[in-house]
């Protein structure tokens, strides 16, 4: 298995601790003398650059969160003089105005050598045609795998997100053999291959996709790859920390190999905001070492996952981060339960007779919040065994009720009625505040 960077994708823990606190002493001072912002903050919790002496000593500053980048839109987090960025980027909040990031042309170096990084651990090298299925603008998905791409030398299709047939058409004929989108948008190719007589597994030769940009549970990851007859990977970032290149899988399939030499990633209590013990879920918090444009100092991620230090036997030593099993904001409470979209997933995609392609309505019974989940019938139950819709529905609210303790209510809606998304699919409809 190749290696892109094996000096630092291998480095002793040790050694890879003391460059880390030799790059957070730099970046801590970077912040501190370039933004008011930082200097504030800092000076509000009584710290100065200077008392840093340890990694340990991280938990003496202050975190960092999306409010922060919402309050200084659109350039008062930048640390450096409009004259040095090159690029911008920017998310889209949950409410609000845009998350805005900048890049030095050191900052777009460091970008595209990471996600050479996370390619080369899929396997994906300068013999592979990749499609490039991410929608290009303002997302830092499809730029920065571009990026990377090119670095290892493979041979890119900018094709952007849409226009499902062509893509399956250019697909076939120009012999794609990676596809890079998000995981919805995947499983939604594969189907439009199939609605035009084009079976993915037999007549494609895409042997490994790069999945990211939202949650993608193991279930997910199992329908893909039966569905395509490929490796299926996870890849995990964010604009506020650069976009992909954070993290990703290896061929093993073991947790996403962190680029510590560029990210310290805390696991935290989102509600006492200490430390989880190893291994513990938690709220991932991250700290750019060498972003130069907008560094972020404890950035709260409100992603919820966990980290594995020990060694992969792909011979990385680096950190893996656990699947992101939900956010902190997305966490619904039904009577008193908590609920993840991803807990629901799970259970849809392990009945039988079930597309996976469902949408999750809060609304209100009064002052009762509750949910509806609806979800898509396969299409060899629509045609064939029609009178099995029962049967399947109470399947459906049993394992519903196993996995979660609630009774949300199930409506089980025609192939293909769910709207289609070819970016990041909206599963969780609000009529919270509709009568
Ligand atoms: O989604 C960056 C990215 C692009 C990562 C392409 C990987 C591949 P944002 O648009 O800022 O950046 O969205 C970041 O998306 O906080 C997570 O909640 C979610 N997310 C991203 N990747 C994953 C993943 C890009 N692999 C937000 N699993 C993050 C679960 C993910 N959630």
């Amino acid at each position: 298995m190749r290696i892109w960077n094996r000096e630092m994708e291998c480095m002793p823990r040790e050694k890879m601790e003391a460059l880390q606190l030799q790059k957070l002493k730099r970046i801590v001072e970077w912040v501190y003398e370039r933004s008011p912002l930082y200097r504030k903050k800092f000076t509000d919790v009584g710290f100065h650059p200077g008392d840093l002496k340890s990694l340990a000593d991280l938990n003496k500053l202050p975190f960092t969160t999306k409010d922060d980048f919402r309050n200084n839109y659109p350039y008062s987090m930048f640390c450096v003089p409009m004259e040095q960025v090159i690029r911008l980027h920017a998310s889209s909040g949950t409410t609000g105005k845009l998350t805005v990031v900048g890049y030095t042309k050191n900052d777009m170096e460091v970008w595209t050598e990471l996600v050479a990084r996370i390619i080369t651990m899929t396997g994906v090298d300068s013999s592979d045609i990749v499609q490039i299925a991410f929608g290009y603008g303002l997302f830092t998905g499809a730029h920065g795998l571009q990026y990377g791409m090119e670095r290892v030398g493979a041979t890119v299709i900018p094709i952007s997100s849409g226009n499902s047939e062509r893509q399956i058409m250019i697909m076939k004929d120009f012999g794609t053999t990676a596809l890079v989108s998000t995981p919805t948008y995947a499983l939604h190719l594969g189907e439009t291959a199939r609605k035009i007589g084009i079976d993915p597994k037999k007549d494609l030769h895409v042997k490994v996709g790069l999945f990211g940009g939202e949650a993608f549970s193991e279930e997910y990851r199992k329908e893909i790859e039966d569905m395509w007859g490929m490796l299926a990977t996870d890849n995990y970032g964010l604009s506020e920390c650069g976009g992909p290149g954070f993290s990703g899988e290896c061929e093993l399939i073991r947790g996403q190999h962190i680029a510590e030499d560029h990210y310290i990633t805390e696991i935290i209590n989102p509600e006492t905001l200490e430390p989880a013990e190893p291994g513990e879920k938690g709220e991932v918090v991250i700290t750019t070492l060498s972003r130069e444009a907008v560094p972020v100092i404890r950035y709260r991620t409100k992603d919820i996952s966990s980290i594995d230090y020990s060694p992969c036997e792909c011979g990385r030593t680096t950190a893996r981060l656990g699947k992101i099993s939900g956010r902190t904001d997305d966490m619904m409470v039904i009577r008193g339960v908590n609920v993840f979209p991803s807990q629901i997933e799970s259970v849809l995609v392990n009945v039988k007779g079930l597309a996976p392609h469902y949408q999750i309505i809060r609304y209100k019974k009064g002052f009762l919040e509750d949910l509806e989940i609806r979800v898509e019938i396969s299409e060899e139950i629509f045609t064939d065994r029609y009178a099995q819709l029962e049967a399947i529905e109470e399947q459906l609210k049993q394992q519903l009720y196993k996995a979660l303790s609630i009774n949300p209510r199930v409506k089980l809606v025609e192939p293909h009625s769910i709207e289609r998304s070819a970016g990041k699919a909206k599963r969780v409809i609000d009529l919270r505040d509709q009568k």
